[in-house]
């Protein structure tokens, strides 16, 4: 694996385009711990994850080769903790972006299969984040740092994440259900933009604006595409967010230990 690599104009690339890329923000010993601990997690399926098998078509796959994402909002995982979201490059990046303070919003990790994985529609974060939650704290979501991770090498074969550079900067777009896994920006809007893939190897990351329109196709290839999204967010929005009870992942400059799970 080649070095950590944050570009330099990273804030000007967020600010302009909604994204950047980081290269190997986390080990390939990483990758793998990371990846070992998602297997026991769909094997085992202990208490406190959230596993996805809803899907829009009938594939005849079931039980745990129909899993296609792993929520881990309430930090049931220790590995995952340790490997994943205090990983000494990752604990460098909050604290260039988000300063001294950090909490975790959450991670979820999607594992699209190989020949059925499913298309993410078009969306904004903020949207889906903000359809249940409660009034009043859209300003303060802008500030969420959303980072994704590949936990394997993600191309055009086996459905990489796409961007829509700029698009972070209009409006929040209300969202419809039409056949896709969720409510998507409408499809009039998204034909005829200029979008761009985001291929990336084992470790490397994108960092995406919350407002910023992204999708991810499907995985007609023989190959997996896993990878896993990190949302983290400055300590003093927590309470206006209502998100005070977020664990504490950086504390006066200083990664913080496994805190255990915050919902038990
Ligand atoms: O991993 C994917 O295919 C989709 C991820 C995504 O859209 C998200 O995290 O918001």
């Amino acid at each position: 694996m080649g070095a950590f690599y944050i570009p330099e104009d990273a804030e000007a690339q967020f600010e302009e385009r909604g994204y950047f890329v980081v290269r190997n923000l986390i080990s390939a010993q990483a990758v793998e711990a990371v990846r070992s601990e998602l297997e026991r997690v769909i094997a085992e399926k202990p208490e406190g994850f959230r596993l996805t098998t809803d899907r829009t078509d009938d594939t005849g796959v079931d039980g745990d080769a129909a899993v296609w994402a792993v929520g881990d909002r309430d930090l049931h995982s220790r590995v995952l903790w340790e490997e994943w979201l205090t990983a000494e490059n990752v604990i460098a990046m909050n604290r260039r972006f988000l300063g001294e303070n950090v909490r975790v919003q959450g991670t979820r990790f999607f594992t699209k299969q190989a020949r059925i994985g499913e298309s993410v529609p078009w969306h904004q974060d903020i949207w889906l984040w903000e359809r249940d939650a409660s009034h009043g704290i859209r300003p303060h979501k802008r500030e969420h740092f959303n980072c994704w991770v590949a936990l394997e090498a993600v191309d055009l074969e086996n459905g990489c994440l796409h961007v829509m550079p700029g698009s972070h900067k209009g409006d929040v777009i209300e969202h419809v259900q039409y056949d896709g896994l969720h409510p998507e920006i409408p499809r009039e809007l998204v034909a005829e933009r200029t979008l761009e893939p985001v291929p990336l190897g084992p470790g490397d990351a994108v960092v995406w604006h919350a407002h910023m329109w992204h999708m991810s196709p499907p995985n007609p290839s023989d190959r997996t595409r896993w990878g896993g999204v990190m949302i983290t967010f400055r300590e003093e929005m927590a309470e206006k967010a209502n998100q005070a009870d977020r664990g504490m992942l950086i504390r006066n400059g200083m990664a913080c230990s496994y805190p255990g799970p915050i919902h038990k």
